[in-house]
């Protein structure tokens, strides 16, 4: 019998969040990636990255967003390749990429030079790393191991979570999800939102915003059942984190959560499973020499999944 939380997700989904016209095209897409990577014996990662917009009138002048900088998602795509995976980066439009992340401050015509008038030469000061960067990134589009899909709303988000989780379902235990976006968890249904612009002349804003469905719920039950999936947990309040992680896992049943403090998350997080919890951390001599957390996570991560595709084949 369906789960009765389940179908009603669902049915939220299509009557609240407007399905975006390509879903079906990018569905294809994803299950043809994933099966030709599965079938070269090769695990297939689905990261989200970046944060979601939430649209306060039907034509949209004004949103709610949020903080994210897509760089968590960016940069485990990175060694997720590294790793051997194949990655389907389902992402905010202009978070950061991978590769093109580590340039994302320089200003392109300060990293250029004309020489004699025509010819365009590259600033090695201004981009040290460049021929290094650029044959890793031709390497990896070469390979085709990076499917990149965009999402600018949360409707998107949604819906191409949904669909990926569907395409992937055929891999069973050899798929992962990643799920490091930063998700809204309020929004305004699409019927309850103003057509237009919302006027200042009628006196102070004041909204009422609904919670978002739970996505993880059918994912973990229905969508993709055999997957190996990770959310994240992000908090302020540290006394918090580790209870607020627990209870994610309690209530949803996933393989992971990695639980991260606002301020410390790019040198500190927590991962969480039923019955361990490990703290991974970058020492200051690590930060120094540059060193990323995400390599950490990663690591810690697909480890874990090679376990849990050995335990679930045995
Ligand atoms: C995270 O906790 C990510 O680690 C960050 C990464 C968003 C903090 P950046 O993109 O930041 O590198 O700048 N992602 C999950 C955030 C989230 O929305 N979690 C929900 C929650 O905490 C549950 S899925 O309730």
């Amino acid at each position: 019998m369906a789960d009765p939380t389940v179908s009603s997700i669902d049915g939220k989904l299509a009557e609240e969040f407007s399905i975006p016209t390509h879903v079906e095209e990018v569905k294809q897409k994803m299950a043809a990636f994933a099966t030709q990577h599965a079938s070269a014996g090769r695990r297939v990662v689905l990261i989200t990255s970046g944060g979601t917009k939430v649209p306060l009138e039907s034509r949209t002048v004004r949103f709610l967003d949020n903080f994210s900088s897509g760089r968590r998602g960016s940069t485990s795509a990175e060694y997720f390749i590294d790793s051997g995976y194949a990655v389907i980066f389902l992402h905010r439009h202009r978070s950061l990429y991978p590769y093109t992340r580590m340039f994302s401050t320089i200003n392109m015509l300060d990293a250029l030079q004309l020489k004699g008038g025509e010819e365009v030469v590259v600033d090695q000061q201004v981009l040290p790393d460049i021929a290094k960067v650029l044959k890793k990134y031709s390497e990896v589009k070469e390979s085709g191991l990076l499917l990149p899909v965009e999402f600018n709303t949360l409707s998107e988000y949604l819906h191409m979570l949904k669909v990926a989780a569907q395409a992937l379902s055929t891999i069973g235990s050899k798929a992962m999800f990643y799920l490091a976006a930063a998700v809204s968890d309020f929004y305004i249904p699409a019927s309850d939102m103003p057509e237009h612009k919302i006027q200042s002349s009628d006196g102070p804003l004041q909204l009422s915003m609904k919670m978002v469905p739970k996505i993880l719920s059918p994912l973990v039950k229905e969508w993709a059942p055999q997957a190996f999936v990770v959310s994240f947990k992000l908090e302020t309040d540290a006394s918090i984190l580790l209870e607020k992680a627990r209870r994610a896992l309690d209530t949803y049943r996933h393989q992971a959560v990695v639980a991260n403090l606002l301020e410390t998350r790019q040198t500190s997080v927590l991962v969480v499973t039923l019955n361990t919890q490990a703290e991974l951390l970058l020492t200051e001599d690590e930060v120094k020499k540059q060193v990323e957390i995400e390599e950490k996570i990663v690591s810690n991560l697909t480890a874990a999944h090679h376990v849990f595709i050995t335990q679930q084949a045995g």
